[in-house]
């Protein structure tokens, strides 16, 4: 989707300029992963028109093979704008009849995916539509794509889901506990379902084999088969802006997962990627080049080189 976010501080009516950016959760973790030096394409919809040609543009610029992208003749890219508001920012979303919405309900075609090693969903997609829900719960409930592991970021966000709570929480529990990786924040789960322990999310979750819950600056605990439990703090920062980190967050620890590193490395990938989104107002950050990066995964490593 398109992003416009305003120049200044202040409320939208008031102020003069909006800056374009390309956002999106699933393309922004694609693009952070492309910055990790990892293949990734985004299967994805826009609109015949210049938000779709720029979102397209930006993709492939940052390395992300958009070859399986549909462009809609008939629907509008999805748009949304960023409003500075008290400690963050506040969406305005322009995206109902958006092309994006018009994904689904059929899966994407096998040789889409080609031997890609993992498919990376979150719950933002679900609430887009009904055949955007349909086509995640055929990904994920019945499995129609085998292969890839199933990655899932639950990132609720309550406007899209038209503040009804409990709409939310049930069907994007239900579509978590089918992925093969869990991805949440503490404060969504809570928020959620009641539930702000990383233990007692984790129970929640049942039968997932990999489940990450992440804790803004306190930190992220995993939950895996090798490792058991790992906790990992996170890294102190100044923040800019947080829109966009958890989606730098999954991309640095599918990045650690793919290059099959140790837990706490993946956990500190994470971190560090996420870092990167915390200091800039786009969406999708650059990321560090791999030289710096890689010296602060071992254990009790500085976060800087
Ligand atoms: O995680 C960042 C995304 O939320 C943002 O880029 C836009 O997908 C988006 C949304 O719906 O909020």
């Amino acid at each position: 989707m398109a992003v416009l976010t305003a120049s200044g501080p202040g409320p939208l009516h008031a102020g003069d300029t909006l800056n374009l950016r390309t956002g999106g959760a699933e393309s922004n973790v694609a693009a952070s992963l492309a910055g990790l030096g990892h293949r990734t394409a985004w299967l994805g919809r826009v609109g015949d028109d210049p938000f779709g040609r720029r979102v397209l543009a930006d993709l492939t610029a940052r390395g992300v093979s958009t070859d399986a992208v549909e462009t809609d003749p008939a629907r509008p890219t999805g748009l949304y704008v960023k409003e500075p508001a008290p400690g963050g920012t506040r969406p305005h979303y322009y995206r109902a009849g958006s092309a994006a919405s018009a994904l689904g309900p059929a899966p994407p075609a096998p040789e889409l995916l080609g031997a890609a090693r993992v498919l990376h969903l979150t719950g933002i997609t679900a609430a887009l539509s009904d055949s955007c829900l349909r086509l995640l719960r055929a990904l994920l409930v019945d499995r129609a794509v085998t292969g890839p592991l199933l990655s899932f970021d639950v990132n609720h966000r309550a406007a899209l889901w038209q503040r009804d709570r409990e709409r939310a929480a049930d069907t994007l529990l239900a579509l978590a506990r089918a992925a093969d990786l869990v991805l949440v924040g503490r404060d969504e789960a809570e928020a959620l379902w009641g539930t702000a322990c990383p233990e007692d999310i984790r129970r929640l979750l049942a039968a997932v084999p990999r489940v990450v819950v992440k804790d803004a600056e306190i930190g992220a605990t995993s939950f895996t088969p090798e490792a058991g439990t790992t906790f990992v703090p996170a890294p102190r920062v100044d923040v800019v802006e947080p829109v966009g980190a958890g989606d730098a967050f999954a991309a640095g620890y599918l990045a650690g997962l793919l290059e099959d590193r140790p837990e706490e490395a993946r956990l500190r990938l994470g971190h560090l990627a996420a870092r990167a989104a915390l200091t800039t107002t786009d969406d999708v950050p650059r990321m560090p080049p791999r030289a710096r990066i890689d010296p602060c995964l071992a254990p009790d490593s500085p976060w800087s080189t």
